[in-house]
């Protein structure tokens, strides 16, 4: 028989959400009560929306799937996606600033995550903020470029993590950088729900230049800011072209996380140290082991990006946000702190608590036996997550209060 690839044994037990649907199935087994309706388990954890398509975006998909059985309109593969599609995110979102050959459509941000690691192989070293979106470590892992750390040490090997703690404004010190590293930024941030400033990407980016390193920017959330004075693109600061990859997607702002679409942005001046496109060669990459995104969902894409869809995407990330307002005052309530306390609004989906010298696994144990509400334990997200616990707002509404009512029973 093979061997098992030894980057797989290397990665940690289980991916942080199938453990917690794991325990959440667990706890109802042993607890016949939560069938009821007043019990039932309520999931402020995996950050997966909830509500309907909204009208003109759902057309959009209808009509998509109506095309295809016509002659004029059928359509088959289409690797980088619809040139209308691409034409139209570079209108919205980067002020017509790419063209569409810059701009790659895909199967939603986790996926291309993934792939975009091809491009730079197992000898580099990746630089995360701490705590983070697991895939951009795991991803790492199974390409061979971090190996689980030795006994006692927490993390692995060949990452660098940047803790974002509540000391340093949830921004890392960016004199931890090394030379020539790989580094993942996600901003509105997963899990803190931190957004960072211009003044602090423009850090950022500078940073990336003086080190030689790439920085690969996650913005999944960029429709929750609602603070004008905050960028949504690393693309907004200048420098940013020649040493940036973004990815994005329509799972969390249009109810994508079943429907699959994203898209990733590798400017034309972004080159490798030996001066190679790095563009080409994600062209070469995509077209090899992805054929591209559905062509259904690329239209309900398309609807989405309508001015009527536009204000549907904007409609439904304020509900979201709607919720998140409702957890942080339950547990401002109750004095737990939260990342972003007193900025007077959220810009993200997330809230980040802080329970002081406690074990994020233990409070989430707690929070479950005692309300009967999921949530993600910080620690999943990276060492510095270690004490936090992230409410996801990602929920109805008639839910949401609920859990924020239960979640009284965690005073006293
Ligand atoms: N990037 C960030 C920062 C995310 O938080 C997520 C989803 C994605 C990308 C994935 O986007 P897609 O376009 O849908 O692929 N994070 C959720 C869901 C967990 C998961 O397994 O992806 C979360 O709860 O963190």
């Amino acid at each position: 028989m093979l061997h098992r690839n030894p980057c797989i044994a290397s990665l940690k037990a289980g991916y942080l959400f199938p453990e917690i649907a794991k325990r959440r199935r667990e706890f109802t087994a042993s607890h016949p009560e939560t069938a009821k309706p007043e019990n039932r388990v309520i999931s402020l954890g995996v950050g997966n929306t909830t509500e309907p398509l909204p009208p003109h975006i759902n057309r959009g998909l209808i009509e998509g799937a109506r095309r295809l059985g016509t002659a004029e309109g059928y359509s088959g593969y289409q690797d980088e996606g619809l040139p209308e599609l691409r034409e139209r995110i570079s209108a919205v979102f980067y002020r017509g600033g790419f063209t569409i050959d810059e701009i790659f459509i895909s199967d939603g941000a986790q996926c291309d995550i993934g792939r975009l690691q091809l491009l730079f192989g197992a000898g580099i070293q990746a630089a995360i903020q701490d705590p983070s979106y697991p895939v951009y470590v795991d991803g790492s892992v199974l390409i061979g470029a971090a190996s689980a750390a030795s006994e006692g040490q927490t993390g692995y090997r060949g990452i660098v993590y940047l803790p974002c703690t509540a000391e340093n404004g949830f921004f890392p010190d960016l004199s931890r950088l090394p030379e020539h590293c790989l580094i993942y930024f996600c901003s509105p941030n997963n899990p803190t729900g931190v957004v960072s400033t211009r003044e602090q990407l423009t850090a950022l980016v500078k940073a990336a230049h003086d080190k030689n390193c790439v920085i690969i920017f996650d913005a999944a959330y960029s429709e929750y800011i609602r603070d004008p004075a905050l960028p949504k693109s690393i693309f907004e600061i200048e420098g940013a072209k020649s040493c940036a990859i973004e990815v994005n997607s329509f799972s969390k702002p249009a109810g994508f996380t079943g429907v699959r679409l994203g898209w990733t942005v590798v400017p034309k001046e972004l080159k490798y140290e030996g001066g190679e496109s790095v563009n080409a060669d994600w062209s070469r990459v995509s077209g090899t082991i992805f054929n591209g995104a559905s062509n259904i969902a690329q239209y309900g894409g398309l609807a989405a990006l309508e001015p009527e869809g536009l204000r549907e995407i904007r409609e439904l990330c304020d509900f979201y946000l709607g919720n998140a307002a409702l957890i942080r005052e339950s547990l401002q309530k109750l004095g737990i702190s939260c990342a972003g306390d007193g900025r007077g609004g959220n810009d993200s989906p997330y809230i980040w608590a802080h329970f002081p010298g406690r074990d994020s696994w233990d409070v989430f144990n707690e929070i479950l036996e005692k309300c009967h509400v999921i949530t993600t334990p910080g620690s999943g997200f990276g060492p510095a997550g270690q004490s936090f616990i992230r409410f996801s707002s990602f929920g109805h509404r008639a839910d949401m209060e609920e859990a924020c009512r239960r979640l009284s029973r965690l005073g006293g």
